[in-house]
């Protein structure tokens, strides 16, 4: 006698993960390769600019650089005198960014050798100022800005130590914990002593999108279960989520820690109906309220 097997089957269902980690450059034209200031925004106040180059000897102090550090081309300051330099992009930190890196190689050479010297102000019209910086300053904030209150990260304040022409320093700065939102990334160079050169290139701000929200939503169409394990595959953290049935399993909500880049693995436990499509799936839904990880 055949005996009917029950059509519900007893299941361990093995779902594996990746959070989605691709990356978004925030800057433009951050190694100044198309040769001019495009996507930047320069002020320049009394003498000398900030000028893109591809040679190693200033056009107005004559006095030498390293160069470029990456490409052909990098931004720099020269003068004949005393002046202040903006050199400035916005960028916007969009809602649900889950880490923001910035990086940029700068030198600051300061031939008069007496700075660093902040007189807290970009004017070189007053007090001794003899100073580089780099700041993120608010959205809204004046290019000229020292004010605390408008500064959201500040970077560099200084001068290179070393012999000028001082070799480039790479900077790689986590700015993951700025609010969505709009800023300026701005360097800027105030000088009154003797000729000072901030150069910089290779300036990058990448932001990767937000781990998964508290729903790992399963897109198992129908499947119905007792309970679940999800796994952490980065980590070895894991959580068992209670029933589950319908369209979602809250990994998350369950206490499961997860930050971009890990590999979640949810395993089904208890009866799965075989679902309605061919394709058993589950995926991050990174998207929903901009949550952060
Ligand atoms: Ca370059
Ligand atoms: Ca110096």
């Amino acid at each position: 006698m055949r005996t009917h097997l029950a059509r519900a089957i007893p299941a361990c269902l093995l779902l594996a993960t990746g959070v989605a980690s691709a990356q978004t450059e925030l800057i433009q034209n951050g190694g100044f390769e198309t040769g001019d200031f495009t996507a930047w925004t320069v002020i320049d106040v009394d003498s000398g600019n900030f000028l893109v180059l591809d040679t190693d000897i200033l056009p107005l102090s004559g006095f030498p650089t390293v160069g470029a550090a990456g490409g052909t081309f990098y931004a720099v300051t020269d003068q004949t005198g005393p002046g202040v330099h903006l050199l400035i992009q916005p960028f916007t930190v969009a809602a649900g960014t889950g880490s923001l890196t910035l990086s940029f190689d700068m030198f600051v050479n300061d031939w008069s050798d007496v700075g660093p010297i902040d007189c807290g102000v970009l004017d070189s019209g007053g007090d001794p100022c003899q100073i580089a910086r780099v700041d993120v300053l608010t959205g809204a904030a004046d290019p000229f800005s020292t004010a605390p209150g408008d500064i959201v990260s500040q970077i560099y304040l200084g001068v290179d130590p070393l012999a000028d022409p001082n070799p480039y320093t790479a900077y790689n700065v986590d700015l993951s914990a700025l609010p969505a939102g709009d800023y300026q990334l701005s360097f800027a160079s105030v000088d009154n002593q003797y000729f000072q050169n901030q150069g910089v290139d290779n300036v990058r701000l990448l932001a990767e999108a937000g781990g998964p929200d508290a729903m790992l939503s399963a897109d198992y169409m129908g499947a119905t279960g007792t309970a679940g394990i999800c796994i952490n595959q980065s980590t070895g953290d894991r959580v068992t989520v209670p029933l589950f049935g319908g369209t979602n399993v809250d990994c998350v909500g369950a206490g499961l820690t997860v930050t971009p880049g890990d590999s979640v693995l949810v395993i089904f436990l208890g009866t799965v109906v075989p679902p309605a499509q061919p394709e058993n799936r589950i995926h991050i839904d990174s998207g929903n309220g901009g949550k952060r990880y």
